[in-house]
């Protein structure tokens, strides 16, 4: 399917007018809004897992049990993340933060180009791949000076350091998981963006967005469990349709 979103398409006037009328705005963005800035999703072909299982790397049983094997994948990831930058679906958001007054940008996305790309109302559900925490102390640093080379990064405490996202079978930031659930319910258009909606509690947001009156648009190449239910669905690459829907809707780039 082109990412070509006709905005000529009558049917496109009831979304445009969505989000024109727009006063509340919540995002959920997954690991397909960073696909065109080179990362690789999760899930996708070629996708991060499809080479390991979660399982197998992002909980705590596989640390505990081989730390330097988690450590070699987190430390290849923060390494590529290096050369990535921010992509137009990133300053698309980014835009659209600067003149809505009300802007929530959730992403499960630990790579903080949201971030980079001039996003400042983020809520990370699931970490950020750049922070390390203590297993002994939690206590938290960045990863200016630690680097994985074979031997499990160790804290002043003397604990061993994880990197500081969320694994499967852990509970999410507290602050977080709050905020998201409130701007779910108060929103008045929720877009879900780049996310196979398959991992909770994230995947429940958009449907509590819609439980509360929120208008759904969700924007995916593929369709997802979300698509049957959601009132606009536009099948095309983030980094294509987020520019044009934010150009459509007059925001200057
Ligand atoms: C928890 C961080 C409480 C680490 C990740 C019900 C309720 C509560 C929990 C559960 C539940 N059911 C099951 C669970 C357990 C589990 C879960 O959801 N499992 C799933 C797999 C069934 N959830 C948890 O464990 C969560 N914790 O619930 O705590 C608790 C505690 C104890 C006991 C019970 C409950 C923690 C989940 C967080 C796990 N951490 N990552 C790391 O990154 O290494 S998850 C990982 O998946 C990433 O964060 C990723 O963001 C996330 C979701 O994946 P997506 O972002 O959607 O990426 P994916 O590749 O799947 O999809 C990409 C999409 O993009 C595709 O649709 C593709 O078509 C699209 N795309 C591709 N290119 C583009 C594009 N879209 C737009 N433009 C493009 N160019
Ligand atoms: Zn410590």
């Amino acid at each position: 399917m082109s990412s070509q979103f006709d905005l000529t398409d009558p049917e496109n006037e009831a979304l445009l007018g969505s989000c024109r009328q727009a006063k509340r705005i919540a995002v959920l963005t997954g690991a397909g809004i960073s696909a065109e800035s080179g990362l690789a999703t999760f899930r996708g072909d070629g996708g991060i897992w499809s080479k390991f299982k979660p399982e197998e790397l992002a909980n705590m049983e596989a640390f505990l049990r081989n730390p330097e094997r988690v450590w070699e994948w987190y430390q290849y990831r923060r390494d590529v993340l290096d050369s990535a930058n921010p992509n137009p679906g990133h300053f698309a958001l980014a835009a659209w933060e600067r003149i809505c007054p009300e802007f929530s940008l959730i992403t499960q996305n630990v790579d903080g180009l949201h971030q980079a790309a001039g996003s400042t109302r983020v809520i990370e559900l699931h970490g950020n791949l750049k922070v390390n925490r203590c297993q002994s102390c939690g206590a938290e640093s960045d990863t200016e000076e630690i680097r994985f080379e074979g031997k499990v990064p160790k804290c002043g405490c003397g604990g061993m350091l994880r990197p500081g996202v969320v694994w499967f079978g852990e509970m999410l930031p507290e602050a977080a998981i709050r905020e998201a659930f409130q701007s779910s319910q108060t929103c008045d258009l929720f877009l879900v963006v780049g996310t196979s909606a398959v991992v909770y509690p994230a995947a429940s947001l958009p449907e509590i967005a819609k439980e509360s009156g929120a208008a759904v648009l969700e924007i995916n190449p593929e369709p997802t469990p979300i698509t049957r239910w959601a009132d606009f669905s536009i099948r095309g690459n983030a980094g294509d349709i987020l520019p044009q829907l934010v150009e459509a809707i007059s925001i200057k780039l």
